[in-house]
């Protein structure tokens, strides 16, 4: 290719770089990172509307938001890669089975949440590889505005998350689960679900602790936990 400057241009605006000294050298598409775009999450239904003006006594809870969330981004492509996979936990749940936190149904109903037993108790999702984590949203109950209490939220690569852990959330305001006080504020559950934006960091296992809530039973529930990411690349 003749290098003039509509053809410089024409290579630069294509993402090609090629050196003007060497034109004979080969030219190299440069590495564009993935463009960003809104995750196509779907809600679930809203089982009550708004949450109280009072925030419950002995809680650190944020007031409501007034206006809409974002629609969180993640590069395009990004998939829930939560969706399917194998879930364990602390303890073995009080009722329902722990496929129910990621199998895709977000929907508030009799049997749609799985239930653990008081105190801490953690749920950890498998992503089955190390991937690009985006964005990770959090249903536990969304039946009525209450407030889990010690909510943290990590990732590793080490399934007993002893080597390498990252904390991405923590609002435990009393070091419940002693991993340290959290600095996160408390917040209502809606069907919005909970977000944390995680940045692209790259895990395999995403832990999550909490310890009851405000609800009527110190019990701990899970409804959905959805992961965003890129899949890895092998
Ligand atoms: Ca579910």
């Amino acid at each position: 290719m003749l290098l003039t400057n509509t053809n410089l241009r024409h290579l630069y605006q294509a993402g090609m770089v090629c050196l003007i000294a060497l034109a004979s050298a080969p030219c190299y598409a440069q590495a564009t990172p993935n463009e960003m775009a809104p995750i196509p999450l779907k809600l679930p239904k809203a089982a009550f509307a708004g949450t109280p003006k009072d925030t419950p006594a002995g809680t650190t809870v944020d007031r409501a938001p007034t206006k809409p969330r974002p629609i969180p981004l993640a590069p395009k492509g990004a998939v829930n890669l939560a969706l399917g996979k194998k879930v364990t936990s602390s303890a073995a749940p009080f009722t329902g089975s722990l496929a129910l936190i990621t199998d895709g149904n977000k929907e508030v109903g009799d049997e749609t949440a799985v239930e653990l037993k008081p105190r801490v108790q953690w749920v950890q999702i498998d992503l089955g590889d190390i991937s690009s984590i985006y964005q990770i949203l959090v249903w536990h109950y969304h039946g009525q505005p209450i407030v889990f209490h010690s909510v943290i939220v990590q990732v590793s690569n080490d399934p007993q998350f002893i080597e390498g852990v990252t904390t991405l959330f923590n609002n435990d305001q009393t070091n419940a689960a002693g991993l340290g006080i959290g600095k996160d504020r408390e917040y209502f559950e809606t069907n919005e679900g909970k977000l944390v934006e995680t940045k692209g960091i790259k895990a395999r296992y995403v832990r999550l602790y909490s310890k009851g809530s405000t609800y009527q039973d110190p019990l701990n529930r899970y409804t959905e936990v959805e992961v965003w990411g890129l899949p890895a690349t092998k």
